[in-house]
C-alpha cells in the first residue's frame, strides 16, 4: 500500500505529466488526422472517465536528471537529430532527439521524434511544407545528423559543421502505435557515410546486457530538470533495468507497459539517480565495461516516454530493442535507399528475432504526400503543434540585430523548453 508521501509525490508527477501530455496528446490527433484521415477529427479516448486515458503518457522530451557530464569519445556511438540549417538554428538551439549510429549510414532513433514532428507543421499551415511530404512526418530536408561532438553547438552557426550530415530518408516501424507508443523505433538514412563509431544492437538471445538490475546507461543532451533547459553537454546517468513485473505494476505504468516491446529502466524510489536522455537516444549496457569498449556493450533500448522525470515509480520506459527484427528493418532501408550492404547490426553471437513473415515489412517510409491543392484543413480545435520551431522562428523575428543578441538567445532558450 502506498503511503501519503508517495501518492503525493506520485501525483504530482501525474500532474505535470499531465500539461506535457495534453500537448503530445494534440499532437498526436493532429498527426492521425493527416496520416490517416479516416480517423480525422476521431475524439480522444476518455473511456477511463471524463479526462482522455493518454493523458498520463508524456514523451520523454529531452531530459537527463542527474547523471555527469560525459566526453563523446566514451560514447562515440551517440548521436543528435538538430534541425536543418535553414531553420537558421544552431545544433544545441535545434537539437530535439537523439540517436544512435548502427551502420556507417543508418541512425537508430524513436519514432515519435519522427512521426509528427515535422518543424514545417504542414497540418496547421495550410499543407505547406518546402521540399516535404506535404504532412506532419519529419522530412529528410528537414533534420541533420550530428555525430562526435561533446559540446552539441561547438561553433555551430546555423552551416553544417564538423560531424553533421544531411538525411536521405526517414523510415519508422509499420507496427509503431503513437497511442501507447509501442515499437517506438525509427530509422535516419544519411546521405553519407558517418565516421563515428557504430554500437551492435543486443541480439534477441543476449539477456545478459538487459538482465533485470543490470546497469545500462542512457546518454543525451536533455534538460538537466523536468521542463528545465537542454544541456549543451553531453550528459550520461547509469540507470539500473527494471523487471517488467514491476514495470506492469498498477503503481508503476500499470496496463500502459507493454514488455513485448518495452523495457523500463531507472530506480522506483526516485531521486537525482533516477535519469532519463534524450527522445531516440541510446540505453546501453551493461555499464561495467565503460567507457569506450564498443564490442563489449550493446544498444538495449532507445528512450521512449515517462511520467515527469526521477519522480518515485516512474522510472524510463525504453523502446525494446533486442526483440524488433532490426536486422531485418535495417536491410529493407538498405535495399529502399541503395545504401550498399552494411553489414550485421546485431551483435557477434546475438540471435535475430524472426521476422513480421513472408513479405510482411517491418518499415514504413513517409506517407505518400496528398495531392496538389487537397491538403486537409487543420481540424477545429486541435492545439498549434510545432511550438518550439514556431517560438524559436518568433525569437529571431522579434530580436533581430547584434543588439539584440542576448535577448534573442534567452528567447530561443525558453522556447527550446517547447515540445517539438
Ligand atoms: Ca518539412
Ligand atoms: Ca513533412
Ligand atoms: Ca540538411
Amino acid at each position: 500500500m502506498m503511503s501519503v508521501t508517495s501518492w503525493t509525490r506520485a501525483w504530482v508527477a501525474v500532474l505535470l505529466g499531465a500539461v506535457f501530455a495534453y500537448l503530445m496528446l494534440s499532437s498526436q490527433a493532429a498527426a492521425a488526422t493527416t496520416v490517416t484521415p479516416a480517423t480525422s477529427g476521431a475524439p480522444a479516448d476518455t473511456s477511463s472517465g471524463g479526462a482522455p486515458r493518454e493523458l498520463r503518457r508524456v514523451p520523454a522530451s529531452p531530459r537527463i536528471v542527474g547523471g555527469s557530464t560525459v566526453d563523446i569519445a566514451q560514447y562515440p556511438w551517440q548521436a543528435a537529430l538538430v534541425l536543418d540549417e535553414n531553420f537558421g538554428t544552431n545544433d544545441f538551439e535545434g537539437q530535439f532527439c537523439g540517436g544512435t549510429f548502427i551502420t556507417a549510414r543508418i541512425i537508430q532513433t524513436a519514432a515519435h521524434c519522427v512521426f509528427d514532428s515535422d518543424p514545417d507543421q504542414p497540418s496547421q499551415n495550410g499543407g505547406v511544407d518546402p521540399g516535404g511530404d506535404g504532412t506532419d512526418f519529419l522530412d529528410p530536408n528537414d533534420v541533420n545528423i550530428v555525430g562526435g561532438r561533446t559540446t552539441l553547438d561547438d561553433g555551430e552557426t546555423g552551416t553544417v559543421g564538423a560531424g553533421e550530415l544531411n538525411v536521405q530518408a526517414v523510415y519508422f516501424a509499420t507496427s509503431f502505435d503513437p497511442t501507447t507508443l509501442e515499437n517506438d523505433l525509427a530509422w535516419i538514412v544519411t546521405t553519407a557515410v558517418h565516421s563515428q563509431t557504430n554500437i551492435a544492437v543486443a541480439g534477441a538471445g543476449e539477456t545478459e546486457f538487459w538482465d533485470t538490475n543490470s546497469p545500462t546507461q542512457v546518454s543525451g543532451w536533455g534538460t538537466t530538470s523536468f521542463g528545465g533547459s537542454a544541456s549543451n553537454q553531453l550528459k550520461a546517468a547509469t540507470v539500473p533495468v527494471i523487471s517488467d513485473t514491476d514495470m506492469a505494476d498498477p503503481l508503476v505504468y500499470g496496463g500502459e507497459f507493454f514488455p513485448g516491446s518495452m523495457l523500463g529502466a531507472g530506480v522506483l524510489a526516485g531521486g537525482t539517480d533516477a535519469c532519463q536522455g534524450d527522445s531516440g537516444g541510446p540505453l546501453v549496457g551493461p555499464s561495467t565495461d565503460y567507457p569506450g569498449t564498443p564490442s563489449a556493450v550493446r544498444l538495449v533500448g532507445v528512450v521512449s516516454f515517462g511520467i515527469g522525470c526521477a519522480g518515485q515509480n516512474k522510472p524510463g520506459v525504453y523502446a525494446r530493442i533486442a526483440e524488433f527484427d532490426i536486422q531485418g528493418a535495417v536491410d529493407e532501408i538498405e535495399a529502399a535507399e541503395g545504401t550498399g550492404d552494411g553489414g550485421s547490426v546485431v551483435g557477434a553471437g546475438g540471435l535475430t528475432p524472426a521476422p513480421n513473415g513472408p513479405g510482411q515489412s517491418v518499415i514504413r517510409p513517409a506517407p505518400p504526400p496528398p495531392s496538389p491543392g487537397t491538403a486537409p484543413p487543420s481540424p477545429p480545435g486541435t492545439v498549434q503543434t510545432g511550438e518550439r520551431a514556431a517560438a524559436i522562428k518568433k525569437c529571431k523575428k522579434k530580436f533581430k540585430g547584434k543588439a539584440k543578441a542576448k535577448k534573442r538567445k534567452k528567447c530561443i532558450k525558453k522556447a527550446k523548453r517547447l515540445p517539438v
